[in-house]
C-alpha cells in the first residue's frame, strides 16, 4: 500500500529526538530523507542520508530537492553564543524555509520550543496569541523561526504548524518538567496532526502530554485535533514535594523557561 509521502525530510536526525523520531515516521513515507551535520550511520531500508550543515545554502537547496514535507528538528537546542545560534537556527532555518520555496515544498513542522515563552510566569496561563517572551538567545532564535515561517505563510503560502515543545524526555527528571513534559508517543502524535491536518496555515501548537499542571491553553490549535493521551502524574511519586511547589522565588521554579532564565543573557 502507498504512504501518505513519497519522501519527507527529517533535520535533527542525529539528536535526541531525531533518532526516535527516525523510526516513528516510516509509516508516513515511502523514503525518509534524514539529516544532520552529525553522524547518523548508516542508512536502513526506506531511508536517505544526507549529512548537511543548515547553514550552507547550496547543501539545504540540495537538501530539499523532491521532498513532500519537513520536520525541521535540526540546529541548537540549549542556550549557546549568538554567533553558534546564528550559523545553525537563524541562518540554518532560513536556509530551509527559502530552500523548501525553491522547491515547491508546502508544508513544515518547525521544532519550536517553549523557552519562545520562558519568560511568562508558571502561574500564567498562555495561548498561541500571547506575545513571546524569550528566554535565551536561543528562545529567540525559536521566535525568529516562528515569524519566519509565518512570512512564508503569508508571503508564499508555504504552511507550517510551530511545536513549542515543552520537555521531550523519557520522563521528566524534575519538577518542572512535571509540567512541561511531552512523552514521545505525544510529540509522535502532534506530528502526524500536524502533517496530515488538511489546512493548517501558520499555526501554533504547545507541545505538551495532558499533564496535571497546566501552562497552555492549546484551543487556537484546536483544527488540529491534537489530543495528548500521556500524563506525567505517572511519575508523581518520583517527586513527593511537588505540591508546595513553585517553593520559593528562585527564577527557577518561577517562569516557564527553568534555569534558561540564568543560562541567558540576564544573569552573565
Ligand atoms: P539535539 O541537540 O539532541 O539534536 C539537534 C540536532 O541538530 C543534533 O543532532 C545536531 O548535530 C544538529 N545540528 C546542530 N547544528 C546543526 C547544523 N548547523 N547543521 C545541521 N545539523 C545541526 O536536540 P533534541 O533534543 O533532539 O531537539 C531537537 C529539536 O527540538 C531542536 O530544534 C530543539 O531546539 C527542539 N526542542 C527540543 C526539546 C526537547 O525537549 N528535546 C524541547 C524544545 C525544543
Ligand atoms: C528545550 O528547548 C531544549 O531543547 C531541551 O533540551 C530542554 O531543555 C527543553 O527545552 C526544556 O525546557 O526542558
Amino acid at each position: 500500500m502507498s504512504k501518505p509521502f513519497k519522501r519527507l525530510l527529517l533535520t535533527g536526525a542525529a539528536g535526541g529526538l531525531g533518532k526516535i523520531l527516525r523510526e516513528r515516521i516510516k509509516p508516513w513515507a515511502d523514503v525518509v530523507r534524514l539529516s544532520d551535520i552529525g553522524d547518523m550511520g548508516a542508512a536502513q531500508e526506506g531511508e536517505e542520508i544526507m549529512q548537511c550543515d543548515l547553514a550552507d545554502k547550496a547543501a539545504v537547496l540540495k537538501l530539499l530537492e523532491g521532498v513532500d514535507a519537513v520536520l525541521h528538528f535540526g540546529g541548537i537546542s540549549t542556550e549557546n553564543t549568538f554567533e553558534a545560534i546564528m550559523h545553525a537556527n537563524i541562518q540554518g532555518t532560513y536556509n530551509i524555509y527559502e530552500a523548501a520555496h525553491r522547491n515547491g515544498v508546502k508544508r513544515l513542522v518547525f521544532a519550536s520550543s517553549n523557552h519562545a515563552v520562558g519568560f511568562y510566569k508558571q502561574q500564567e496561563i498562555i495561548d498561541a496569541d500571547a506575545p513571546t517572551r524569550p528566554d535565551s538567545m536561543y528562545g529567540l532564535s525559536k521566535v525568529f523561526g516562528e515569524q519566519l515561517s509565518r512570512y512564508y505563510w503569508d508571503r508564499a503560502g508555504i504552511e507550517t504548524v510551530c511545536i513549542r515543545i515543552g520537555s521531550s524526555f523519557p520522563e521528566p527528571t524534575n519538577v518542572r518538567m512535571m509540567a512541561s513534559w511531552f512523552s514521545y508517543d505525544d510529540l509522535v502524535e502532534a506530528l502526524r496532526v500536524s502533517l496530515f491536518t488538511p489546512r493548517v496555515g501558520h499555526t501554533i501548537l504547545f507541545g505538551t502530554s495532558d499533564n496535571a499542571v497546566k501552562w497552555w491553553d492549546n484551543r487556537k490549535a484546536s483544527h488540529l485535533g491534537f489530543r495528548p493521551k500521556d500524563s506525567s502524574s505517572q511519575f508523581a511519586h518520583n517527586f513527593p514535594d511537588s505540591g508546595a511547589y513553585p517553593p520559593d522565588d528562585d527564577p527557577v521554579s518561577l517562569y516557564v523557561g527553568g534555569k534558561f532564565v540564568y543560562d541567558g543573557p540576564m544573569y552573565k
